[in-house]
């Protein structure tokens, strides 16, 4: 509060109203929400800019074959409305995106949300403007836009990079990036197809494409430690009693460190007999979903040689399921420890080496030199192929950010700021940048990601009510509240085996300037502990924020 003496107050002669309470950038889930709850809730009158043509963010652009969730489709749904919990039926335990697009259009026109979307509107720039009070909206097309409050809902993977290789323009033949699919059919019968890339979408990609592909190449830097999905429809019957178990899954994912339904068993690995912890790894790995990435014994992500030995579980896993020992070899991470990076779920991803129609070309040591108008070439050989599939990945947490000239008070530009120093308040304010909301920025909670945004919506919501309760204009959080916030973080993250391992979840993309050492770009301690923090600061009467 020391700082309300050089705060600038909007001057009544000169200051118009906003064209609108607030902005929120981005219609995908946590926009979606957020919409609703201002609009609904706190009868704000508020305007979304959404640069696809449909509602879905992550489930509108990633809508490649095998694109599906690795969340339990009823873990990852909704829960604030009991009326769509009853009327929503999903038919696989990991929903795959057409249905979850589906989904969210259905939400979007039960609530009736479209009518707040402009779509095909892509924000360029998004200035906080003293005089007033407010954030000025500057769209691609030019036109300005003008909000009291901006919310971003960016999300935390949405910027996709390509790989930065000479000639990837002069492909003839057909080209996508798995982030950006076209909506038109895409075939793979007859072709030869290349991918590069083996994340987690990646992973899903290359297993459905050499169903059909005439050829598959794989083009793979650093193999991932994948886990089996094991996904299975849901019968009519099966989902009635899903339903009736709502209350317990939200329950479950509310007490989980992660949201996710699955939980770290209490013991420590080596207090368990060699035997009786090789069979619960062999029941994890049999278990559906993350079971055993964030299922598993509790100091597996803390302590090398725990982490080893179930690394060594999945390696075992891995050169029986592929038959070609030399495949097998370069199939299993060296680099990184299971679960250091993000656990790629599969549905027979190894058995796809095992066909004729599919080579795996390791580019870690040899990589790829240069895209040509026909295909590509390493050093000493060169393919020919119809279509290169770019499974690449995003310049993540801070790059959907970095992409909009994002100006606070005093003009100082987000990226910048973030260059020097990224911190945040929460992972939801930035010092410096009053009256501004992030759903999923850097240093929040995610996990079970929808688990996380319902939280992190009716925190803002919240926030904001208290501000027009109060007949504030203006809040910001304090520099101490920051700086609190951000040690936490970055404490939390010390000890943590994949704080030492290069991946997006620590700051990394090669093919990005500024994004070559690791930083701490996420929250990486627990969901509950987070809420608890949070809630404290709305309990306590938000004495972190200056307000005025
Ligand atoms: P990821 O997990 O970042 O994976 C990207 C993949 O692309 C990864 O295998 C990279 O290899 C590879 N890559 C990136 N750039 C290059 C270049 N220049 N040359 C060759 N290979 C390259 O992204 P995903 O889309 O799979 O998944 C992102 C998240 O979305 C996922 O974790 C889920 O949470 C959902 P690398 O490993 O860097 O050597």
């Amino acid at each position: 509060m020391e700082d309300l003496q050089s705060l600038t107050r909007p001057d009544p002669n000169t200051a118009t109203d906003p064209d609108f309470d607030a902005i929120i950038i981005g219609a995908g889930i946590s926009g979606l929400y957020q919409l609703l709850r201002l609009r609904d809730h706190l009868g704000m009158n508020v305007q979304v800019f959404e640069m696809g043509s449909g509602v879905g963010g992550t489930w509108y652009w990633n809508r490649y074959p095998g694109a599906r969730f690795d969340s339990e489709s009823y873990s990852y749904g909704f829960s604030f409305s009991q009326e769509l919990l009853d009327e929503w039926d999903w038919t696989e335990h990991f929903s795959p995106q057409p249905e979850t697009e589906r989904y969210l259009n259905y939400v979007t026109d039960k609530f009736d949300l479209r009518r707040n979307i402009r779509f095909s509107a892509k924000v360029k720039a998004a200035h906080y403007q003293d005089a007033t009070r407010s954030w000025k909206v500057t769209l691609e097309s030019g036109e300005n836009f003008t909000a009291r409050l901006l919310i971003t809902a960016v999300g935390p993977l949405s910027a996709p990079t390509f790989p930065k290789v000479e000639g990837r323009e002069s492909f003839q033949g057909e080209a996508y990036h798995t982030g950006l699919w076209p909506k038109h059919e895409v075939t793979f019968e007859g072709k030869r197809v290349a991918v590069i890339g083996t994340g987690a979408t990646g992973v899903q990609a290359i297993t459905e494409i050499a169903k059909t592909a005439k050829h598959l190449t794989v083009f793979q830097r650093r193999p991932n430690w994948c886990k089996p999905l094991r996904n299975k429809p849901i019968s009519k019957e099966e989902m009635e009693e899903i339903r009736q178990q709502y209350p317990e899954i939200f329950r479950k994912c509310q007490e989980s460190a992660t949201c996710f339904l699955h939980t770290p068993d209490r013991r420590n690995t080596f207090d368990v007999p060699k035997e009786e912890r090789e069979a619960f790894w062999e029941h994890q790995y049999n278990e559906p979903g993350f079971s055993m990435w964030v299922g598993g014994f509790r100091d597996m992500m803390t302590n090398r040689d725990a982490n080893d030995e179930v690394s060594e579980f999945v390696a075992k896993k891995i050169r029986e399921r592929v038959k070609d020992p030399r495949v097998a070899d370069l199939l299993i991470p060296t680099d990184h420890g299971f679960g250091t990076r993000r656990v790629p779920q599969e549905s027979g991803y190894y058995e796809v080496f095992n066909q004729d129609n599919v080579e795996l070309v390791s580019i870690l040591d040899d990589p790829i030199t240069r895209i040509t108008p026909t295909g590509l070439e390493q050093a000493d050989r060169s393919f020919e192929f119809d279509m290169i599939v770019y499974a690449t990945g995003f310049d993540a947490i801070t790059g959907a950010f970095d992409r909009i000239d994002i100006r606070g008070a005093g003009g100082e530009r987000l990226k910048e700021k973030w260059r020097r120093a990224l911190e945040t308040f929460l992972g939801m304010m930035v010092e410096d940048f009053p009256n501004m909301f992030m759903l999923c920025g850097p240093h929040t909670a995610l996990g079970n990601i929808p688990r996380s945004i319902e939280y992190a919506v009716d925190w803002v919501t919240d926030a904001i009510r208290f501000m027009n309760e109060n007949g504030y204009t203006y809040a910001e959080p304090t520099r101490a509240a920051v700086e609190d916030w951000t040690g936490f973080v970055i404490e939390g993250n010390k000890g943590l085996l994949s704080s030492e391992v290069d991946s997006w979840m620590t700051g990394i993309n090669r093919n990005v300037e500024g994004k070559q050492t690791r930083i701490v770009a996420r929250y990486s301690g627990s969901a509950p502990v987070f809420r608890e923090k949070a809630n404290a600061v709305a309990k306590g009467g938000y004495r972190e924020l200056t307000v005025d």
